[in-house]
């Protein structure tokens, strides 16, 4: 399967972030939320250091490898193309998309962070293979000045050709606001990995989408 394939078939993408998962083993969050649906993983860590970075990300990529679940290493390119990872994500402050292009090649996933759609657009004309978009709602989970709101989804429905995935601040709650604004996609970091049950908390979100869209 090529990686315009493997991401038409996401609807639910899991960033694994190291920090919300405080007590709970990431790996077992990570198994869990692919047994309740999840199609996508990011492993996110702003914390670890870089050997203890590669060590993760490995365990975390034999899991999504036997899964036939696309992994994606947040930030890191040199630890992605060592890993022969799926794909990387960025933020708008790390490597252009461009660059990461030429280190990962042609076949690997590139997705880049957007908080408007100029952002998004630039990143999709520079080679981006999807884009998250947000803050939408308010969140714990990343330092930010406000949340942009629904309005960013029509724009991106309106405007870009990749697939483009909301995040911040998704939950079973406000997930209809989401599927309603036009987007049949989540990125969910502490919806899911917060909850008691990460593999009900999971299978519910992606319920939820597939009823509403
Ligand atoms: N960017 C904006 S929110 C977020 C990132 C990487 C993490 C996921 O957010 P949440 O609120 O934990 O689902
Ligand atoms: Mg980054």
């Amino acid at each position: 399967m090529n990686k315009k394939q493997k991401l038409a078939r996401v609807n639910l993408y899991l960033i694994a972030d190291k920090k919300i998962c405080g007590d709970k083993r990431i790996e077992d969050v990570v198994i869990q939320a692919i047994e309740g649906g999840a199609q996508m993983i990011q492993y996110r860590d702003k914390e670890s250091s870089d050997r203890e970075f590669l060590e993760t990300a490995s365990i975390l990529q034999t899991i999504c490898e036997n899964r036939k679940i696309p992994f994606i290493v947040n930030d890191r390119v040199d630890i992605a193309a060592y890993l022969k990872a799926d794909g990387i994500h960025l933020g708008q402050d790390d490597l252009p998309p461009r660059i990461a292009r030429k280190i990962l090649g042609q076949s690997k996933i590139i997705g880049v962070s957007a908080e408007n759609i100029d952002q998004a657009k630039e990143a999709e004309k520079h080679g981006a293979d999807y884009v998250g978009i947000g803050p939408i709602f308010d969140t714990l989970t990343k330092k930010i000045e406000k949340s942009v709101g629904l309005e960013i989804i029509k724009q991106a429905k309106k405007y870009l050709k990749i697939p483009f995935f909301p995040i911040g601040g998704i939950n079973l709650e406000n997930i209809d606001q989401i599927v309603h604004a036009g987007s049949i996609r989540i990125a969910v970091g502490s919806a899911v990995i917060s909850a008691n049950d990460v593999k009900t908390a999971t299978r519910n979100l992606l319920e939820k989408i597939q009823h509403l869209s």
